[in-house]
């Protein structure tokens, strides 16, 4: 079902009789755990795949500063907004490392961010959702970061060098996000009873979106098969999503609240918590551009982008300056 709505791009994984002699040589690199690094040799569909998938990446974490930005003048505390500053310039900087990491596959900052424009580039489903209250940043830490963690642990061992090596840094950024948010919703759940309410309603509002970012179950992700193959992921979707939820219940017990899910229960037999349906069609309405927010965090960055237009300017001007006095010296 899903495969069919969507660009399938790369799908089936090649065989060893179907590759080329360089292919063949590159899959026995990756078998063997040797990393790529831009200037070797690889498959263009393996440049490809990860152009697409650090590019997005990149997007994500630029475009999921605008849910947060929303509560910096709206902070309950001095301490509290210089936190949330420190997260947002931090997925900035997430932000910039992947640009960089994609560049050297061959593409420019330029078409990524035209692709992010145009609506051709994805960023991460879950950014489509309003923060409504203070609580939503909670949740966002809590929730989101730590969804993020634990998809971008894996890719610390993935297969090619400059994505590997940004998600090192990253991850351990992103953990500080996580334990900002799971305060923020202890000392919510902790507080009066509104309070506690306003951490219940966030939870309620961003659990099923958050088990959604790790993409379309494992039957139907289009491009799973193929980047397992080239390790570019190490962990499926459904696998990820699953440890996720492992980690995330017993967290909501410690906070006293309660996931939004009345099929959620721990099954002792496969040592797992089992959890309800997801909602795939309100997944797939939010990748099509109608998510409640989709329209506004679009054209907000690409306001910011034409906002900027003389930033760049004035910087090519003064480097162009700087080059000419250069060569007359
Ligand atoms: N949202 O075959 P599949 C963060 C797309 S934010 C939107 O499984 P793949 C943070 C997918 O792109 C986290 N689209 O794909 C920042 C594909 O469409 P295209 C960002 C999604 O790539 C600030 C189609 O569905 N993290 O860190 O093998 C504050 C088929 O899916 C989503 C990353 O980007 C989605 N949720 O697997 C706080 C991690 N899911 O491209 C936190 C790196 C799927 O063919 N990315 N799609 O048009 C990945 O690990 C993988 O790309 C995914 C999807 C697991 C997301």
């Amino acid at each position: 079902m899903y495969a069919q709505m969507v660009d399938t791009g790369v799908r089936s994984v090649k065989g060893q009789a179907e590759m080329t002699t360089e292919e063949r040589a590159f899959q026995a690199r990756i078998d063997a755990d040797i990393r790529i690094e831009p200037k070797d040799w690889m498959p263009e569909a393996y440049r490809r795949t990860l152009i697409r998938q650090v590019s997005q990446h990149a997007h994500s974490e630029i475009v999921g500063m605008l849910p947060e930005g929303n509560w910096v003048t709206r902070a309950p505390s001095l301490k509290r907004k210089a936190i949330l500053m420190a997260k947002i310039q931090d997925e900035a900087g997430h932000g910039l490392y992947l640009y960089s990491a994609a560049e050297t596959l061959g593409i420019t900052r330029d078409q990524m961010v035209a692709d992010l424009h145009s609506g051709k580039a994805k960023y991460s489903s879950i950014f489509n959702y309003p923060t409504l209250s203070w609580a939503d940043i909670g949740a966002i830490g809590w929730l989101v970061d730590g969804a993020a963690i634990m998809n971008q642990i894996p890719l610390c061992r993935c297969s090619f060098g400059p994505y590997a090596r940004a998600m090192v840094r990253i991850c351990k950024e992103e953990s500080f996000h996580q334990r900002q948010g799971y305060d923020i919703m202890l000392s919510l759940s902790r507080g009066t009873a509104e309070q506690k309410a306003m951490a219940q309603d966030a939870l309620n509002r961003w659990w099923w979106p958050s088990l959604m970012m790790f993409g379309p179950p494992d039957a139907e992700s289009v491009h799973s098969a193929q980047s397992a193959a080239w390790k570019i992921k190490i962990l499926s979707n459904d696998e990820l999503r699953q440890r996720f939820v492992d980690q995330t219940v017993p967290q909501a017990d410690y906070l006293g609240i309660t996931m939004p899910d009345p099929d959620l229960q721990w099954n002792p037999e496969r040592n797992h918590y089992e959890f309800g349906a997801i909602d795939w069609s309100e997944f797939m309405e939010v990748l099509k551009g109608n998510g409640p927010c989709n329209r506004d965090r679009l054209a907000t960055r690409v306001k910011a982008w034409d906002d900027g237009a003389w930033v760049r300017d004035a910087a090519m001007a003064h480097a162009a300056k700087r080059a000419s006095r250069q060569q007359v010296a």
